[in-house]
């Protein structure tokens, strides 16, 4: 059976780019019985930002609860913890031998998080989370992995590992592929158009958060900077008009040229509403679930981290003997 694997990291409140980008998608994926899903959290991750123990703690409950709000339970699909499958840690460290310091140099996400980081925050587990992350797929024999388009670059970097060591050691490893949708596959920042929207940014009011109320989502949107001139349309000129424009469209099921047909003459503050009470739309709903999940008393999440571990744990620990095999590793 083909498999399929994702994970959302624990750093931060979920956004709506991971939504749009990335888990909106999961759910309706992970009901095709035709393939076995993995979505996991990627919490050995989480360590490059040395979260506080109580708070990855939570946010890793509630990454999970967030998979599950947006529709990933089923038999044939699996949520685990990273942490849980010692394999991921395993597999980095032989991977870090087939894998070369100008191919993690190339890499524009550890550019961008060290650069922002600072000289404190140039860690090495920063630097190699690549190679972790084509552990993280390559375990699995995952055929497919659909990212933002943000992760496009670190499954490429896995395609090339797998393929240098199925050259050097036979088949081995089944060469994935990214899926990056083509609709929101890059949300940007509601007062900074020309960066990602991100779990982690200290200052969030250009990033809204799956877990914001009704008034904190009405009052970023309405406050999201907007482009010169007045029409609501897209452009290179329009970055911050097309960012919500991209959200608009992929939420509520329009073309982008339909909605600036229907925008056409009627000024940002009517959109920017509009917008606003979508969104709240969306969203309501899944907080709803994912509340419930993460109430005291509900054990959905440690039962779905169950079923999740056993199987996860089943087809690493074999991937893992077969190379530790090749590799001549008693
Ligand atoms: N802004 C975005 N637009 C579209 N897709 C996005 N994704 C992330 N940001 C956007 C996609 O969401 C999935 C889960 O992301 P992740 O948790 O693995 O980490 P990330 O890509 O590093 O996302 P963040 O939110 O920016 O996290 P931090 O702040 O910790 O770095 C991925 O498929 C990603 O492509």
């Amino acid at each position: 059976m083909k498999r399929v694997v994702s994970g959302i990291k624990p750093t931060g409140d979920v956004t709506l780019g991971n939504y749009i980008g990335a888990m909106r998608r999961w759910g309706e994926m992970s009901a095709n019985p035709e393939k076995e899903h993995f979505f996991f959290v990627p919490n050995l991750h989480a360590l490059t930002v040395r979260p506080d123990p109580a708070e990855l703690k939570r946010m890793s409950r509630s990454a999970v609860a967030w998979l599950l709000a947006c529709g990933v339970d089923h038999d044939h699909s699996y949520i685990f913890m990273q942490s849980q499958v010692p394999a991921h840690s395993e597999l980095t460290w032989i991977l870090n031998n087939y894998t070369t310091l100008g191919e993690l140099n190339r890499m524009t996400q550890f550019k961008d998080k060290a650069g922002r980081a600072g000289s404190e925050g140039q860690l090495v587990g920063l630097y190699d989370y690549p190679v972790m992350m084509a552990a993280d797929i390559l375990l699995y024999d995952a055929e497919e992995v659909p990212v933002g388009e943000d992760q496009k670059q670190h499954v490429e970097l896995t395609r090339d590992i797998a393929t240098r060591f199925n050259n050097l050691y036979g088949d081995t490893f089944v060469v994935p592929q990214p899926t990056v949708q083509k609709e929101g596959a890059r949300i940007m920042n509601l007062q900074d158009p020309t960066k990602k929207m991100s779990k982690r940014d200290l200052d969030d009011s250009g990033n809204i958060l799956l877990d914001d109320d009704e008034k904190t989502i009405e009052k970023k949107i309405l406050k999201a900077v907007t482009d010169s001139g007045s029409a609501v349309a897209t452009g290179a000129d329009k970055p911050a008009l097309t960012n919500m424009l991209v959200i608009m469209s992929v939420l509520g099921g329009k073309s982008i040229e339909d909605l600036e047909l229907q925008y056409a003459g009627r000024g940002y503050g009517e959109f920017k509403q509009d917008l606003a009470d979508l969104v709240v739309h969306t969203i309501k709903p899944l907080r709803k679930v994912h509340d419930q999940y993460m109430k005291e008393g509900s054990d959905k999440i440690d039962s779905a981290l169950k079923h999740g571990w056993w199987r996860a744990s089943e087809l690493a620990n074999a991937k893992l003997t077969r190379v530790k095999d090749k590799l001549g590793l008693l």
